[in-house]
């Protein structure tokens, strides 16, 4: 966590502009402190190469710096040609891969610092920004992406980038640092955000009815439509969740989020507002790691925030309706799109667009987009699907994913399938262990076990993050490895993807090799004694601590 001041820093930055520009133009491969915060709400976040950091602190040479570039892409659609734009820049500019987030969005890894201004002027060109997708401000609204759900689908993709756009910030710092805007000679505070942003960042999810592919309990705010004879006649609306905390300090917390009320469709941009500028004004802004909505809302509780929000819009809450708790779907395979075409979903392990070995995913996406007509979602699961292929060119996407070794979604296991880890190490500056690297080898181990058991068919979500920041929201997976230290796992269970709960810290410090075997007395215990279909997380509830506690004890043959 910065040392730095940052109300300060923001308020003093001239609305995001700083130092940045100035720093550019003198030789360098690092930004200054109070820079490289700014330049998160640009998009660009300072790392290093953790892999040579050691090695190279023993040779006495500087670290290996670069940058990792997030673009703002709400609700994830790109057309092939942006797609394309920004596969040629991870080739000449970044690390040759390319990554799926959990928001929906793409990141470069290893930009170096005097290519940062040519990458972001080409994302540019192509109608594409990475301003504001990470800092203090809303961040890439998050929506689900597929192309089959109607006049329903459109509106609530319209409604993410209507939310997107009107919580862009208003400074022109970025045009004029990156893509060579004339200077703005004095520019007035953000009209939403005001000099000092917000104390924190801030995320914001739709959800498509019945299906959770956006994690909506795990968002500052979610947005749910309440839907009538195929019209959204209403919106539920969620605050107060959040996953982020912090080892042995209870006081942080993950956290579902609690319901506010409905509002009629028309006025949802507004209640979002509200509730922004509630956070605006009231959230924490000493401590950062008490600074999200989530404690405003557990500190002052529901009915004070309520309260508030509704004092802001000018209107009051209609009573919560009743609200499915969906589950989540992949949408990967072939899916016939509204208007008679097709979409193709593809299970991206961890996000992770590459070539590797006799899997090349990154060759095959491009050879595929130059040669058929499509365009490209981004799903909050780190997938990807292929949308608008006319039935004639079904067989050409096919055989180039077979000829460049990608695997379709019936080779992909189901727990693989739904498993999602962040990137960690090497990029990852918070990381105390592996994720994105160790998780695909660790899944081979549980894949055998989950078939032993007959456990294959299973709905089963497991999530692996490098640090309890919670990027691959594990706090709701039926099993989720939270990184310790290097190579040791906290491991929690009985998480819902419906939203319904978190899971529960069971096991502490395991190393990366124990993880399955030290989750096989309770996968047994399941395949045992589960009632009829019944999941792991209701199963897991209906034993209860003790028996848990129980099935997580260290087996005799296990002690050293
Ligand atoms: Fe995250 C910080 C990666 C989604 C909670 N997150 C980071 C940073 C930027 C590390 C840093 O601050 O130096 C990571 C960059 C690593 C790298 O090398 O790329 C990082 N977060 C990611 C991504 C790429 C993970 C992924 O597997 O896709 C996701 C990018 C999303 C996007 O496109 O905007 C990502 N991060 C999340 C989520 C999930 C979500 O938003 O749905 C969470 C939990 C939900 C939440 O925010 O409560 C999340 N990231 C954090 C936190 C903890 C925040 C907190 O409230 O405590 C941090 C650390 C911080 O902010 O201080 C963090
Ligand atoms: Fe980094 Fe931790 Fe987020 Fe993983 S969960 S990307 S290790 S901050």
């Amino acid at each position: 966590m910065s040392k730095i001041q940052l109300d300060p820093l923001k308020r003093e930055s001239r609305q995001l502009r700083g130092t940045i520009g100035r720093e550019l133009e003198a030789p360098g491969r690092t930004f200054s402190d109070p820079s490289k915060q700014l330049l998160k709400f640009h998009g660009v976040y300072q790392q290093d190469d953790r892999d040579t950091r050691a090695e190279r602190k023993r040779e006495g040479s500087d670290r290996d710096w670069s940058f990792m570039i997030r673009c703002r892409i709400p609700g994830g659609r790109l057309s092939s040609a942006q797609y394309l734009a920004i596969d040629d820049l991870a080739g000449r500019h970044a690390d040759g891969t390319l990554r799926i987030t959990t928001r929906q969005t793409l990141q470069l890894h290893g930009v170096i610092r005097d290519d940062l201004r040519g990458t972001l002027r080409e994302l540019d060109r192509n109608l594409m920004t990475a301003y504001a997708a990470c800092g203090d401000v809303v961040r890439n609204v998050i929506c689900c992406p597929v192309a089959h759900g109607g006049p329903v689908q459109e509106q609530l993709h319209r409604l993410a980038e209507r939310i997107s756009s009107h919580f862009l910030p208003r400074s022109a710092a970025y045009h004029e640092i990156w893509l060579g805007g004339k200077p703005v000679e004095r520019e007035g505070p953000d009209p939403i955000y005001g000099e000092t942003y917000l104390p924190r960042k801030f995320k914001i999810a739709i959800q498509r009815p019945g299906d959770n592919c956006v994690d909506v309990w795990t968002q500052d705010v979610g947005i749910v439509p309440v839907v009538e004879n195929e019209r959204i006649v209403a919106y539920e609306i969620l605050a107060g969740g959040g996953l982020g905390m912090t080892h042995n300090k209870p006081e942080t917390f993950p956290r579902l989020a609690d319901r506010l009320g409905q509002v009629a469709p028309d006025r949802v941009v507004e209640t979002v507002q509200a509730i922004v500028t509630t956070q605006r004004d009231h959230g924490d802004r000493e401590n950062r790691r008490h600074a999200r909505l989530k404690y405003l809302i557990h500190d002052r509780g529901l009915p004070w925030f309520r309260r508030q929000v509704e004092q802001r819009q000018g209107f009051v809450f209609g009573e919560p309706g009743p609200l499915e708790r969906a589950e989540i779907e992949l949408h990967l395979g072939w899916t016939r799109q509204d208007d008679g075409r097709w979409s193709l979903g593809l299970s991206v392990e961890n996000g992770r667009i590459a070539d590797r070995e006799a899997t090349r995913l990154r060759s095959a996406l491009r050879q595929i987009l130059r040669r058929v007509p499509a365009a490209v979602r981004l799903t909050p699961q780190q997938d990807l699907l292929l949308t608008d292929i006319d039935e004639a060119d079904r067989d050409v996407v096919e055989s180039l994913l077979v000829t460049h070794g990608v695997r379709t979604s019936s080779e992909t296991s189901r727990v693989r399938a739904m498993a999602m880890a962040c990137p960690a190490l090497p990029t990852c500056g918070l990381a105390l262990a592996e994720a994105e690297r160790a998780l695909p080898a660790v899944l081979t181990e549980l894949e055998r076990e989950l078939k032993r058991l007959g456990l294959d068919g299973e709905v089963l979500s497991v999530r692996m993050t490098g640090c309890p920041n919670g990027c691959a929201r594990p706090y709701v997976a039926d099993i989720g490895f939270v990184g310790r230290s290097l190579d040791r796992y906290a491991i929690r269970i009985g998480g819902s993807a419906r939203g319904t709960h978190l899971n529960r810290p069971w096991l502490d410090l395991v190393p990366t090799r124990e993880l399955v075997t030290r989750l096989v007395p309770l996968l047994e215990a399941f395949a045992a004694r589960r009632q009829a279909g019944e999941r792991l997380d209701d199963f897991c509830r209906r034993l209860g601590d003790t028996a848990l506690d129980r099935l997580g004890e260290p087996r005799l043959e296990e002690v050293p």
